[in-house]
């Protein structure tokens, strides 16, 4: 079967039951559909239980440092506009030490597809409160309540630029791979959050939580701006799907001085900079 030509021989040593499994299996599945060339796709990722999943899939990938999953994407992607490139994060890496770069990904609207893993906790630091849980909620790693107010990665996508926004959920592996499809085949940064239960550390947004308050959008191409910024409230009930979708034009390419050779730099440099002082 052609996943196969996706998948590592790695040991995957997530806990037994977590959410990531669902999200890696959505994930070979899409690029299988998609017939992607390994050769020609990248996987790049930060540190956190859900960074590790460059190992398990069999394209390029970059397991790089906490936070900087994105630029450095963003620059694989400029410097190589060929490559399908795919950012995979914790919400304690995206929104956490990475917000900024976040953020700076929708401004520029660069053609990269970022899965934001949120499970509401710091799970490979053992269970610390995350960007996106809820004040006032206290998950069983954590010796008080949260004080602080959450993130909500879906309207922060929105406002940042973002031109594909969506949120899908581990358990629902069709849905989630189709998505993911929808994410890569869109032009434009786009930014796919997926409810990813860490059974581990978060006893709160646990499965059965999930399976009780989710509900899909009913268009498949997004809502208007306002409609889909007041959807991204909504919390009784969880809305999956696609919030947001907008055609903008994507910041590509790079200054052709970067493609010169060390020779060619040299002298270029010589003559602009050296004999012009
Ligand atoms: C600069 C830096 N700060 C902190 C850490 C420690 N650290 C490693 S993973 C992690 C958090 C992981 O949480 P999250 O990003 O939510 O991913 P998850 O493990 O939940 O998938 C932290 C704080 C680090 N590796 N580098
Ligand atoms: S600690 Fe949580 S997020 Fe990490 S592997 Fe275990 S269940 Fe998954």
């Amino acid at each position: 079967m052609i996943l196969k030509k996706y998948k590592t021989d790695l040991w995957i040593d997530w806990c037994a039951g977590c959410g990531n499994f669902g999200i890696l299996s959505a994930i070979y599945r899409a690029f299988s559909e998609l017939n992607l060339d390994p050769r020609k796709t990248v996987l790049v990722s930060g540190i956190g239980c859900s960074g590790k999943i460059p190992h398990f899939v069999n394209v390029n990938g970059v397991h790089t440092l906490h936070g900087r999953a994105i630029p450095f994407a963003v620059g694989i992607k400029l410097s190589n506009p060929e490559l399908t490139v795919m950012v995979n994060g914790g919400d304690g890496d995206l929104l956490g030490i990475g917000a900024g770069h976040f953020v700076s990904l929708g401004r520029k609207n660069v053609d990269i597809t970022v899965i934001l893993h949120n499970n509401g906790v710091y799970g490979l630091t053992k269970g610390q409160a995350s960007p996106t849980l809820d004040y006032g909620l206290k998950t069983k790693a954590l010796a008080e309540a949260n004080r602080l107010y959450p993130l909500n990665p879906i309207t922060l996508a929105i406002v940042s630029g973002y031109t594909f926004v969506a949120r899908s959920y581990a358990l629902k592996p069709e849905h989630l791979k189709e998505i993911i499809k929808k994410g890569i085949n869109h032009r434009g940064s786009a930014l796919i959050e997926v409810l990813q239960p860490c059974v581990t550390y978060n006893n709160i947004h646990t499965w059965k939580y999930y399976s009780e308050r989710i509900y899909e959008l009913e268009s498949d191409s997004g809502l208007d701006f306002s409609e889909a910024i007041e959807k991204s409230k909504e919390k009784e009930r969880i809305p999956i799907g696609i919030f947001y979708m907008e055609k903008k034009k994507v910041l590509e390419g790079i200054d052709k001085r970067a493609k010169l050779s060390n020779e060619d730099f040299k002298n270029l440099f010589r003559e602009k900079i050296i004999r012009a002082t």
